[in-house]
């Protein structure tokens, strides 16, 4: 597909003066950052393997956006820019679905947490997305991966790998298997607080990760962005992906297992910030699950990691042979890091 013959001059852009490079660190969309005449643009393309219904995220993100516009004119939301067509979301047959986003200037996005006050900012950012949208009716928000945050779903695709997938990545990594069946526990918690009043469904962003958030020059955090995943959800997912991707130095991908640990000034920061939000909005039983949180989210990314490498890496793609396993056996070991910590950590934020 080139992009400059069709793409980007359905988006009013001509071929001249315009450049268009690969941008962020994404596993699922496409994204290009295109610069024309001195103003910045962010293309992706929606990965629709994943995305089944990408008109289900188009749906979502102008509900969101009409709803700031009514209640809360002055947040930051960065709203997609119409195509020549009118449409947000643009099918380019035998292409895919792509969309345009300005490029807010004076702000820019992190790849990690390296400081308490950016994992605070960024907390924060992300318990106030959710406090803003309380007002907002959930039933209204179409679902753009089904049963995306279902831990007992996600075990259940690890049983079935187990049983269907491919024989000689399981027998070659039988104790990683087994690490990952001894924490079963951890998903009878998550089935058992779906059924409990306390827990409530709110408007959830589903993928924390800090290049999810905005900051200004002065390093404060303006907004989320990528909304692909909010859907109606349970407070531990946001937490529990911040508690994932920011206590830890080193990200997913590192191959050094003995540069895995846990920052607890980092803990202490993501709860704060986002209880600075949220303190109001959480029922007490709610406000004892934040330890509980980045277990289930640690342990979910282990789950859909080594789910995926037993099934030849269909969902993550990989970059080189035992890219998912590299990532599984890594989150395992945040995981045990992880616990390590309950003792110090657990009680943190409770009163
Ligand atoms: C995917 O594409 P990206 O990097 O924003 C995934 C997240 C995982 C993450 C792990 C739709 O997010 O759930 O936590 O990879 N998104 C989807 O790096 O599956
Ligand atoms: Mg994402």
């Amino acid at each position: 597909m080139n992009m400059l013959e069709s793409v980007l001059p359905s988006f009013g852009f001509r071929e001249d003066d315009l450049t268009l490079v690969p941008f962020g660190e994404g596993l699922i969309n496409h994204t290009w950052k295109v610069s024309v005449s001195g103003n910045e643009y962010i293309l992706q393309r929606v990965n629709d393997n994943v995305f089944t219904k990408p008109q289900n995220i188009a749906s979502n993100v102008r509900l969101i956006a009409d709803y700031f516009i009514a209640n809360w004119p002055s947040y930051h939301f960065v709203a997609p820019l119409a195509a020549i067509n009118g449409e947000d979301l643009l099918y380019i047959p035998s292409s895919g679905y792509y969309r345009m986003f300005p490029f807010v200037a004076g702000s820019h996005a992190k790849q990690v947490a390296q400081t308490p006050t950016q994992a605070y900012e960024a907390a924060l950012q992300f318990g106030r997305f959710t406090r803003l949208l309380c007002g907002l009716d959930i039933s209204g928000l179409d679902i753009t991966i089904p049963s995306f945050h279902n831990l007992g779903l996600r075990y259940e695709q690890f049983l079935t790998a187990l049983e269907n997938g491919n024989k000689d990545r399981i027998a070659a990594s039988t104790d990683l298997i087994e690490q990952v069946i001894n924490h079963q526990s951890i998903v009878a918690v998550y089935t058992a607080l779906l059924s409990d009043p306390q827990f409530k469904l709110r408007v959830t962003h589903h993928d924390t990760k800090i290049s999810n958030v905005l900051f200004d020059d002065q390093d404060k955090g303006l907004c989320v962005i990528d909304l692909d995943t909010v859907m109606p959800g349970y407070f531990i997912s946001d937490v529990g992906d911040m508690l994932r991707t920011y206590l830890c130095p080193v990200s997913e991908e590192e191959k050094d297992y003995s540069k895995i640990e846990v920052r607890a000034d980092f803990y202490k920061a993501i709860i704060n910030g986002y209880k600075e939000e949220m303190k109001n909005e959480l029922t007490e039983k709610e406000n004892k699950y934040f330890f509980y949180a980045g277990k289930f989210m640690i342990y979910m990314q282990a789950l859909r990691f080594i789910t995926d490498h037993i099934n030849d890496d269909k969902y993550y793609g990989a970059k080189y042979e035992g890219q998912n396993l590299v990532r599984a056996t890594n989150q395992m070991v945040l995981l045990q890091r992880y616990l390590e910590n309950e003792k110090d950590l657990g009680n943190y934020g409770l009163e």
